[in-house]
């Protein structure tokens, strides 16, 4: 079978909105954005307050958003109303990533994208660019639980531009790079030579490489397209500087809610929702108000971005 072929098997299952089909007609800049934030990031309501602005923020820059999820079996590219109220608001939603995929749509569950199923979705639907808060990665201490997010192995094989605010803090920034590296995985941070970290400005690590400017960014991924095979390129834009925790501050919640989750036994796909939900408290909310600027901001640069290709 080939590629292509499989493609258009995959084009069955989904399913565009209104928004997304007219603007995949009229060949606009579009930006895919993922679920999970939505469903296993952020509390009820801000989340779907947050995930409406994160949209209006595209519009405003000119392109169309397609906010992903998988319902009923198929892949929603860009939800209605009712539906992201739906998503919001329910409490058994499946967290799902590459592995979780098949199986949420062949039980017609209701499934929340991360950042690999939500790049599948977004390769499947036609779209390139995909604005998210931040990659999962290494976890710290992978060396004993092998917890690595199968968000790395997607950025290695899908052609997806992601633009997000650097790996999670609560990660092992440097082996996480070290893996992207070894996968062949460009990473550029927007506007600075530090590699952002989420939540802080500042990772005390240099980016591999740094770009300034949407064009530039374009420039870089029309040359990545020509090579047949390529996979992903991350984009590391840092939060605004009104809106950050420095990591001088971070880091001490971070080791707190990471500790809790050893504590209390917290394994797998529930370690990053779990610890997000702890530093949220620990931080009395300040968190969720740092998470929400710094995708917003990522929102914007990727409508910016998607501009570039059309
Ligand atoms: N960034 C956030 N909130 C989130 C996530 C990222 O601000 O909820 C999600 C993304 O969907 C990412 C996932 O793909 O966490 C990584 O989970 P894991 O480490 O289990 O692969
Ligand atoms: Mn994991």
């Amino acid at each position: 079978m080939t590629s292509s072929t499989k493609l258009e098997n995959i084009k069955d299952l989904i399913e565009y909105s209104d928004e997304v089909r007219a603007a995949l007609a009229d060949n606009k800049p579009l930006v895919a954005l993922e679920s999970t934030i939505i469903t296993h990031g952020m509390p009820f309501p801000r989340n779907v307050e947050t995930a409406r602005q994160v949209e209006a923020d595209i519009r405003e820059e000119g392109a169309v958003p397609a906010t992903i999820a998988l319902m009923d079996g198929k892949i929603m590219v860009g939800l209605e109303d009712d539906d992201l109220d739906r998503l919001a608001q329910a409490t058994d939603v499946m967290k799902c990533s590459r592995a979780d995929l098949t199986f949420a749509l062949s039980t017609g569950q209701f499934g929340a994208t991360t950042v690999a199923a939500t790049m599948m979705a977004a390769h499947a639907a036609g779209l390139k660019v995909f604005a998210t808060g931040g990659i999962g990665g290494v976890h710290k201490g992978a060396e004993e639980s092998f917890d690595v997010s199968a968000d790395l192995d997607e950025l290695a094989r899908t052609p997806v531009c992601v633009v997000s605010a650097g790996a999670k803090a609560l990660l092992d920034i440097p082996k996480t790079l070290e893996v992207l590296e070894t996968k062949g995985v460009p990473v550029i941070a927007y506007g600075t030579e530090e590699l952002p970290a989420f939540w802080s400005r500042q990772s005390g690590i240099k980016a591999p490489y740094s770009l300034n400017s949407p064009s530039e960014i374009g420039a870089l991924l029309e040359i990545r397209e020509r090579f047949e095979d390529h996979g992903g390129v991350l984009i590391a834009n840092p939060v605004p500087q009104a809106n950050e925790i420095p990591r001088s501050e971070m880091t001490g919640y971070i080791d707190a809610a990471i500790r809790k989750a050893e504590m209390e036994n917290v394994k797998g796909k529930d370690v990053t929702p779990f610890v997000l939900g702890t530093i949220l408290d620990l931080t009395h909310g300040r968190s969720l108000e740092t998470n929400i600027a710094l995708v917003r901001n990522n929102a914007r640069l990727a409508a910016r971005i998607a501009a570039e290709l059309i």
